[in-house]
Order: C-alpha cells, then sequence, then structure tokens
C-alpha cells in the first residue's frame, strides 16, 4: 500500500511537471508486454500436475517477439509471496534494466510491480528468466516455470521461412541425491517440452497455444489456437 502511496505521488508529482513542462513524458502508459509472476498447477501429462511458479500462468512465458532497434517497455507484476526479478538473457542492454540483481537492477517485492524498459539487441533467439537464487530451495529460481522465449528480429534478412517454432526444455521436481563416488548432485521426476512430457502431447503443435506479443513483421508467432 505504501508502494501504491509513493507512487500516486511521484506519478502525479510528474504528472505536474510534464503539464508544465514536457507533456510527452506520459505518451505511453501502457506497456508493450505484461508478464505476472504467480504459482501455478501445471498439468505435463493426465493427472501429472506440477506445483510451480510462471508467467501469465503459462509454460513457456508468453513469447515475446521484437524488431531490432525497437524499444519496449515490460511490466511485471509479482503475485507471488517472495522478491523476483526478471533477467533478459543474452541482450546487451543496460545493467538498471537487465534484470539481474548482482548488477544492479532492483528485487520486485512481493506484491509489487516494476517497468523496464530497454531497445531489445542483438538480433536473434535470445529468452528470458528469473534471476533469483534458489539456494536450498529446490522449488524455487531455476527451477521454477519462470522462463520464455525472447525473439528479435533482425533488421536485415529476416529469413525465409514459413514459420518460427519455439521450444523450451525443463526438468522438473528437482531432488539432491547421491551419485556413486559421494557427491551430491540435483536429480529431477520429470521433463517436458515447452509445457507437455513427451508423448502427452506433439511438441510442435504445443507451441501454437503460447501467448505472444509481437510487433514483428515476419511471420513468427505462433497460430492462435482453434
Ligand atoms: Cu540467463
Amino acid at each position: 500500500m505504501e508502494t501504491d502511496r509513493r507512487e500516486f505521488l511521484m506519478q502525479a508529482s510528474l504528472a505536474m511537471l510534464g503539464a508544465a513542462a514536457k507533456p510527452t513524458l506520459w505518451a505511453q502508459t501502457t506497456p508493450d508486454v505484461r508478464l505476472e509472476i504467480a504459482p501455478l498447477k501445471l498439468e505435463i501429462a493426465p493427472k501429472k500436475i506440477i506445483h510451480t511458479v510462471a508467467y501469465n500462468g503459462r509454460v513457456p512465458g508468453p513469447l515475446i517477439c521484437w524488431p531490432e532497434g525497437k524499444p519496449i517497455t515490460i511490466d511485471v507484476v509479482n503475485r507471488t509471496d517472495v522478491p523476483e526479478i526478471v533477467h533478459w538473457h543474452g541482450l546487451w542492454i543496460p545493467s538498471d534494466q537487465d534484470g539481474a540483481m548482482e548488477e544492479g537492477s532492483p528485487m520486485i517485492p512481493p506484491g509489487g510491480q516494476h517497468r523496464y524498459s530497454f531497445t531489445p539487441r542483438p538480433a536473434g533467439f535470445r529468452w528470458y528468466h528469473t534471476h533469483t537464487f534458489a539456494g536450498h530451495d529446490l522449488k524455487r529460481g531455476t527451477y521454477t516455470g519462470q522462463f520464455g522465449c525472447f525473439y528479435i528480429e533482425p533488421k536485415q534478412s529476416p529469413g525465409a521461412y514459413d514459420q518460427e517454432i519455439f521450444l523450451t526444455l525443463h526438468d522438473w521436481n528437482a531432488y539432491m541425491g547421491g551419485g556413486g563416488d559421494a557427491s551430491m548432485d540435483a536429480f529431477y521426476d520429470y521433463a517436458t517440452i515447452n509445457n507437455r512430457m513427451l508423448g502427452h502431447g506433439d511438441p510442435i503443435k504445443v507451441s501454437e497455444g503460447q501467448e505472444c506479443f509481437s510487433a514483428c513483421s515476419t511471420p513468427v508467432r505462433p497460430r492462435p489456437i482453434g
């Protein structure tokens, strides 16, 4: 609530400033992309339910397709009870927008919201994911469903193909186990391609239901369902 009040006061004073000096300051209030981090029960095969955390109620999170050189704003809402952060993997962007807390990007508190603004580059296939440390909790951080594809369409030679398919692989239900040499390592119960175990959905077909935020000219977006 305190954050809301502070944000309101800040917006109000900035709006006044905007009215006096720079009316274009508020040209964009709606983000290009909105990601909501929240707990999710994910059915990876009939009656096989994974309790995890994901973006917009999906695994992987929505596909982001963006033309090289075009600025983007991404609002992230944290609906979990721990601080979170989203890292834009492989992008050459300022460290305060990059989503790595150890490099200076802020954590998003439980119930909080944060806006990232940057111009994605270089072109090509990238991805985004949480940068929180799991520590001893193998249900957190990298072990969750917090990941998604980020495609940056090149200005030159965008490619002569009909459709691009985005597949993500993930292992679930991690636990620590011992190796024969007395070492400890993470083991997993299940693996999926996108959101389904092998044998429980065609990998290419399951990508078709993906949510997509796209400003690209090429048909990289998954076909809508139905
Ligand atoms: Cu990364």
